[in-house]
């Protein structure tokens, strides 16, 4: 899953996709380099980030949408919390709903995307993102995290959802310390043991600087992000969300390829 952020102030590439012709540019190639899902996201999540309205937020992802459907036939997901912008995503062409809420944002999360009867993405986070990394505590932070993540499945299951159509996301960086990050990556196989397919996300992510204090830039992480997308691979993730597409694919080739190896 290519990474496709259309918002003024996300952490990696900040500003960058400014306009709809780059974003769909970059989108475009990220398929190129090997993507098989591109992810539009209009509202940063980064820690600290404040909301914004779902106006905004639609005017931003939209017409990216529908530039990148008039010009791919594969699944595009729409990264957002709000029912709303869900909507009008799948109505210009989004095919998945990536919820870093878990359809819990809104109490009709569940129902509009029973309705909407696209793919759903259900990831764990603690509070929101405005004060998400003040603090955050657990007992055993991988049954915690597995078992909410579950009871969102039923949830979603109960109004409607197609269970086939569901994955879930242990949130890396979203209410969790690095030490909590490292161990959700080191112990994935406990959530692909529910049954769902699991999706994975930590592209230059900050618990990479937390063990490479050098890696003060975003784009100073791409060994780290490497090392964790491989972990997830190997805990059984089947979507890996990054940046990075191309070295990321060449990374999971290799590895299935070394694997493969030991069998042949
Ligand atoms: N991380 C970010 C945003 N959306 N969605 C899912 N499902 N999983 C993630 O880990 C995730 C996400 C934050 O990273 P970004 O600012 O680079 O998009």
């Amino acid at each position: 899953m290519g990474i496709v952020n259309v918002t003024p102030d996300s952490f990696s590439d900040g500003g960058r996709l400014g306009s709809v012709e780059a974003a769909v540019a970059h989108g475009l190639a990220l398929v190129a380099q090997g993507a098989a899902i591109l992810d539009v996201g209009g509202e940063s999540t980064r820690p600290g980030a404040a909301p914004v309205a779902a106006e905004a937020e639609i005017a931003r992802v939209v017409p990216v949408i529908a530039g990148l459907r008039a010009a791919w036939g594969g699944e595009i997901s729409i990264d957002t919390m709000k029912p709303e912008v869900a909507r009008a995503a799948v109505a210009a062409g989004a095919t998945m709903w990536n919820d870093v809420a878990a359809l819990a944002h809104a109490p009709d999360g569940p129902e509009v995307a029973a309705a909407l009867g696209c793919d759903v993405v259900l990831m764990h986070m603690k509070g929101e993102p405005r004060t998400m990394q003040a603090d955050p505590r657990y007992d055993d932070v991988v049954a915690e995290v597995v078992d909410w993540l579950v009871a969102r499945a039923e949830a979603a299951v109960a109004a409607g959802v197609a269970r086939e159509r569901i994955w879930l996301d242990p949130g890396i960086g979203f209410g969790k310390t690095a030490a909590h990050n490292l161990i959700l990556t080191a112990r994935l196989d406990a959530l692909t043991a529910t049954g769902f397919p699991v999706l994975y996300g930590a592209s230059r992510k900050r618990t990479i600087q937390s063990i490479d204090p050098t890696a003060t830039d975003a784009t100073d992480r791409l060994g780290g992000s490497l090392a964790l997308a491989l972990a997830a691979a190997r805990g059984g993730a089947t979507i890996i969300r990054v940046h990075d597409v191309r070295e990321t694919v060449q990374a999971l080739k290799v590895q299935a390829a070394l694997k493969d190896s030991r069998v042949v």
